[in-house]
């Protein structure tokens, strides 16, 4: 995409938005930014060494005065906005960092999507491309924008990219080679509205396949599957349950159903992933590594071999003997349910946050049940802990921070108890992010048993 002397407008002036100002600089474009924050909260601006006429922080910017060919937006920032909207009226393309990022990348692109697994999945992914021989790049909302990757690329490799809906929204050339599809649950309804937007946004994935690529997506969840009606690519289906034809769990086994015959891919006791969800993501990543050539041998190698992502019902360690997992990266209710449901010991629940609009009333009916005491901190403990005493719950406390809340879950913990930080919220309350929240949860934790 020429970019050389054009004047461009990048919107977010975090992780994407610095790595799209980056890129642009490197393609000649004169680059102007804006962030509704100031300076002083955003660091790595200085970096760029734009000048000061270039920024336009702390509100709206001046899009007359800017007068950009081009909007390149962050995936957090709404294309909703009013200047956006009149932006785009006044016939200014907006392109997301992903899609200027896949411009000019001759890479043979995985895209990965879906309400939970992403990240799981994508790493996963990742390792199996890995193992093809291939240079491979792993990046997108896993937290590494796609515009850092990219350059290095050459037809010859592989890009594997978590895609968000906020990535997905605005896309209209993203054209993946094989798109997965995990799940689609209530999530981000704050931006998106209603489940058909978020759902709309996620197919968006399936736009510009033909029937050279493969969609594979997830044959044991509804709204999932009516992708298959759609899609001009080839499909391949992956379910929990025994289906007739793809990828499957049958006597504790993932296996591959192909013209009546089964083959077992390998005993789900052997990877170190845990919980049906997870299986899931091992299955969805067998059929990508069938797709890409990847020999059984080393597809099975690599699922032995793959541990838990951080802050994805990552172990933090066994403390006198009870053990501590880090789901910080649990932002959904659907995902919290599943953290719920990978232990049968008794657990200790840590949850809340910033909650993105998703009804709470099954998770907290399911806390109710299932656990011994129920920890709530942030913005939604009192919306959760109404609910959670509506289904029952009595042994449930308020605390005002999360050190607070680890001391507490400590002194309630006994030996086989599993202490489970699995908020179901965002961390935008009280963290930069999700990753902060989980190192501050595994700090603490580490910081109380050294003590
Ligand atoms: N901002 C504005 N106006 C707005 C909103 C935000 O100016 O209306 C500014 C903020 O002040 C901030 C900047 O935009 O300075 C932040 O941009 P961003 O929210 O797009 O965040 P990045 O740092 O660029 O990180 C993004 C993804 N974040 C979001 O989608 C919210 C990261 O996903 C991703 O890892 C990263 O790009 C690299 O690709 C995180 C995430 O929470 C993990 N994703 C959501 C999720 O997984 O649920 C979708």
């Amino acid at each position: 995409m020429e970019m050389k002397d054009k004047n461009v407008l990048v919107v977010g002036a975090g992780l994407s938005g610095l790595a799209a100002a980056r890129a642009l600089q490197k393609k000649g474009a004169r680059v102007f930014l804006t962030d509704r924050q100031p300076a002083e909260r955003l660091p790595g601006l200085a970096d760029l060494a734009l000048p000061p006429e270039s920024l336009h922080l702390g509100g709206d910017p001046d899009i007359a005065r800017i007068q950009p060919r081009i909007i390149v937006l962050s995936p957090g920032v709404p294309p909703s906005l009013p200047f956006l909207r009149a932006a785009r009226a006044a016939g200014i393309p907006l392109l997301s960092e992903v899609e200027l990022a896949l411009a000019d990348c001759p890479a043979c692109l995985i895209g990965v999507t879906g309400s939970n697994g992403k990240t799981t999945t994508t790493a996963l992914c990742g390792a199996l491309a890995a193992r093809s021989g291939h240079k491979t790049a792993v990046a997108g909302n896993i937290g590494l924008p796609l515009c850092e990757v990219t350059e290095d690329l050459s037809e010859d490799s592989f890009l594997v990219a978590e895609l968000s809906s906020f990535q997905l929204e605005t896309s209209q050339t993203l054209h993946p080679r094989v798109a997965v599809l995990l799940n689609i649950t209530p999530d981000h309804l704050d931006r998106h509205g209603t489940l058909e937007n978020y759902a709309a946004a996620k197919g968006r994935i399936f736009a510009r396949q033909t029937a050279a690529d493969l969609a594979v997506l997830n044959g044991g969840d509804p709204l999932t599957r009516a992708f298959a009606a759609r899609a001009a690519a080839r499909v391949v289906f992956f379910a929990a349950a025994p289906i007739p034809e793809g990828y499957c769990l049958s006597g504790g086994d993932i296996v591959r159903q192909r013209e009546g015959r089964e083959e077992k891919i390998i005993a789900c006791s052997e990877l170190q992933l845990r919980g049906i969800h997870n299986m899931e993501n091992a299955m969805a990543a067998a059929a990508v590594a069938d797709e890409i050539g990847v020999s059984r041998a080393a597809l099975r190698e690599t699922l032995r071999a793959f541990q838990p992502v951080a802050h994805r019902q990552e172990i933090v360690g066994e403390f006198d003997g009870v053990t501590f997992i880090n789901d910080s990266k649990g932002t959904n209710p659907d995902s919290a349910l599943k953290a719920l449901g990978a232990y049968d010991t008794p657990i200790i629940l840590i949850a809340g946050g910033r909650n993105k609009g998703l009804d709470m009333t099954e998770f907290m009916r399911a806390a109710a049940r299932r656990v011994k005491y129920l920890i709530l901190t942030g913005e939604a403990a009192p919306e959760l802990e109404a609910l959670a005493r509506e289904a029952g719950a009595r042994a449930v406390e308020r605390v005002p921070d999360l050190a607070a809340a680890v001391a507490a879950a400590v002194s309630k913990a006994a030996a086989g108890d599993t202490v489970l930080l699995s908020p179901a919220c965002t961390s935008w309350d009280m963290f930069k992010n999700y990753e902060e929240r989980g190192e501050c949860f595994k700090s603490l934790v580490r910081g109380h048993y050294a003590e």
